[in-house]
């Protein structure tokens, strides 16, 4: 699609309704539900642009006086998010599992608002990032439940890969929302004149290899040695070509949105400190991994492919290394060479 102003003034908008509406008329069967589910998932999107962008005039920013499971400090857009989120969710009547960064339990619906869709999300991803104004994110996946009338914690504790669907929204300089649902990955843009989601990026695929590494290098002095080694290449490649440089905002989701359109490799490692890393598995490892390699790219955790991983916790977190497929064959072959 062209993104020109000119072409943007075309009347047949594609909207992210429309999009899953013709998605879902290749499945005969399908009755509507996972449009449904989407539609509310779009409404708590909107409903937290609207909230940071209006976040310093609303005095939201600050703390909220709680702490998370992780024990770390909650703030109040934080607070909000997952509020918002949760009750679109549940109202939506289509599911039956939450899993929520904030919540320290799965939540499990009421029996006369279940329906078959389990959704693993973080409502609000880079909090560090929020009383800066820089860019932030909702991250979310969704799985179905095997029996709707019993689900269990069995139906959330499953690999990445049996995932029907995953996403994210960036409240950044633009409200970008991303989807795939299993054929490829596409970016709609938020109008807010018309409060729709248009689709901007169509099919988007990685490029095979980037110029661009993503990592927080405070944390160097704990890394094992492919990380170390990576990064040295990075900066000093040995073959003489140019070194790649160096982009990391500390938020997921604007990583990941800008290693999905430039290429390159985003990584948050193991190191001495966090031998498992710091970001989750559920609801920020397996969306992005997901994405990633609907995109054509890959998802490496320092052992296997990240989709692979069967959680045994609903908070567990894994290292990640995610991007393009050759900057992350790199680091496999560093991995298989320890
Ligand atoms: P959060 O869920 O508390 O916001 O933490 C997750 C964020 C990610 O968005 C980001 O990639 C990472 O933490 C940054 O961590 P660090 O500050 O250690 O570099
Ligand atoms: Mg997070």
């Amino acid at each position: 699609m062209d993104h020109s102003t000119e072409s943007y003034h075309r009347t047949d908008l594609m909207t992210i309704t429309r999009h899953v509406l013709n998605e879902q008329s290749k499945h005969p069967e399908a009755r509507g539900d996972f449009t449904i589910l989407i539609n509310h998932i779009v409404l708590g999107c909107k409903y937290v642009c609207s909230a940071v962008n209006k976040a310093g005039l609303a005095k939201l920013i600050g703390l909220a006086g709680n702490s998370n499971v992780q024990g770390e400090e909650q703030k109040k857009l934080d607070v909000l998010s997952n509020e918002v989120f949760l009750k679109a969710l549940i109202s939506s009547g289509r599911t039956c599992i939450l899993v929520s960064e904030e919540n320290e339990e799965p939540i499990l619906v009421e029996p006369s608002k279940r329906g078959r869709y389990i959704v693993v999300f973080d409502p609000l991803d880079g909090s560090s990032n929020i009383d800066c104004g820089v860019s932030i994110g909702t991250i979310f996946g969704i799985y179905t439940v095997k029996d709707q009338e019993n689900p269990t914690l069995e139906d959330v504790l499953r690999p990445g890969k049996t995932m029907v669907a995953a996403g994210y929204c960036m409240y950044g300089s633009s409200c970008t929302l991303v989807l795939s649902t299993g054929s490829g990955v596409n970016g709609f843009t938020l109008d807010p004149s018309l409060g729709e989601f248009i689709l901007t990026h169509p099919n988007i695929k990685i490029p095979k290899t980037g110029k661009i590494y993503s990592v927080n290098e405070g944390n160097a002095s704990n890394w094992d040695e492919p990380t170390a080694k990576y990064v040295e290449n990075c900066k000093f490649p040995r073959d003489g070509s140019s070194p790649k440089s160096l982009r990391y905002i500390g938020s997921m989701v604007a990583d990941i949105h800008r290693t999905l359109l430039y290429g390159g490799i985003f990584m948050y490692p193991a190191d001495k400190k966090s031998p498992n890393g710091k970001l989750r598995l559920l609801y920020e490892v397996f969306p992005m991994s997901y994405l990633m390699e609907q995109a054509g790219g890959q998802a490496f955790t320092g052992k296997q492919r990240a989709l692979d991983l069967i959680p045994k916790k609903i908070h567990e977190r894994s290292p990640i290394f995610i991007g393009s497929h050759d900057d992350v064959e790199e680091i496999k072959e560093l991995y298989g060479a320890f």
